[in-house]
């Protein structure tokens, strides 16, 4: 909006060590985008303590999920590169908009259910209220597009319906977003209960492919996951396990689905999930690579931060100032 290209948004909270579903379902489309839209890849630590968090964690895993976004592929000389946090607007909006989001809205997402389900001694404010801080992200930078996974589809929804609201009350403030939810790779799910997403903060560890596990561990991780009696390598009801591998395999060599049947026809389940494993690590070890050399560089990292949230800053400020104006806050002349 404030410049000739359309704009994308995503984030990824640095919550715990990213998985192929955050890799499969996100950040590998992200950079496809870079070209023609003006992109904001974030990464979102204020969203991260919605669930209690270690801060030296916290901390490292910020940088980590920054370095990730450039191994995946992100150029921060084409990309706009930031950091949640470094931005106040983000938790500016975050507020007014809370004032325009409504508590049975907000009482329908399925990810509060389920988050509180899991963490029963800690639903806090916030928790609630990170679709509201979600909409702020993706409305302060006029998006038109959000490339997220599956399970972030009815935030987006509510998303929408919160930009609508506000424009009908004050006018054309924002720009309404879509998202974009990749064919491929939309819903990963975890290697040991595949009706469940694959979530970085799974305790399970055999449940979770993480996009910097080494090999052995890919490969011994890829052999324990579930299955199911029978021993036909092919897609469909009841074969959970057998159809996200199959997923996972076809989503990381760009075959079908059929093909990768017919590839697999006849071969046991043991010599299948070493394949899938094998293909994974394989695909994800030039990543893992760029990431150890990005690491070894904190300036460089430091340096991408802050020109990134440099950059977010002056567009964010632009919306902001626009946003204080309609509703009717003084502003300073001082
Ligand atoms: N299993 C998945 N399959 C496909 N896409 C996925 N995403 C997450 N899990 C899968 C997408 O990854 C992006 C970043 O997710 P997030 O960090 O914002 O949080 P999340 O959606 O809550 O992901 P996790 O891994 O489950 O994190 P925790 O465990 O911390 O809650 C989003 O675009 C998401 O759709």
């Amino acid at each position: 909006m404030y410049n000739d290209k359309k704009v994308v948004f995503s984030g990824v909270q640095p919550s715990g060590n990213l998985t192929i579903g955050n890799y499969l379902g996100a950040i590998r489309n992200f950079s496809t985008f870079s070209e023609d839209y003006h992109c904001y890849y974030c990464v979102v630590d204020m969203h991260a303590i919605t669930v209690r968090q270690n801060p030296a964690e916290l901390r490292r895993r910020t940088y980590e999920t920054l370095a990730l976004y450039m191994a995946c592929g992100l150029d921060p000389e084409k990309n706009t590169l930031f950091i949640q946090s470094h931005v106040p607007q983000h938790a500016e909006l975050g507020w007014v908009l809370d004032c325009y989001t409504m508590f049975g809205e907000l009482s329908r997402m399925t990810q509060f259910k389920d988050k509180s389900a899991k963490n029963a001694d800690n639903i806090n404010a916030g928790l609630f209220t990170y679709p509201s801080l979600m909409a702020a992200d993706i409305l302060l930078y006029q998006t038109e597009l959000v490339p997220v996974g599956q399970d972030q589809k009815q935030h987006l929804e509510l998303a929408r319906d919160i930009a609508n609201r506000f424009n009908q009350i004050y006018g054309e403030t924002f720009v309404v977003p879509d998202g974009y939810i990749p064919k491929e790779g939309a819903k990963i799910c975890s290697l040991q209960d595949p009706i469940k997403k694959m979530s970085k903060s799974d305790p399970n560890e055999n449940a979770v492919i993480r996009i910097l596990d080494s090999k052995d561990d890919i490969i011994r991780k890829f052999k324990r996951a579930v299955t199911d009696s029978g021993n036909e390598i092919i897609h469909g009801e009841g074969k959970e396990g057998i159809t996200n591998l199959l997923n996972i395999y076809t989503c990381f060599t760009g075959k079908t689905i059929e093909e990768a049947e017919k590839e697999f026809s006849g071969m046991g389940y043991g010599d299948f999930k070493l394949a899938v494993g094998e293909t994974c690590a394989d695909s994800l070890q030039p990543v893992r690579d760029e990431f150890a050399r990005l690491m070894a560089d904190k300036a460089y990292l430091e340096q991408v931060m802050s020109q990134g949230a440099q950059e977010a800053y002056k567009n964010a400020r632009r919306t902001m100032s626009k946003v204080r104006r309609k509703i009717g806050f003084t502003e300073l002349k001082h």
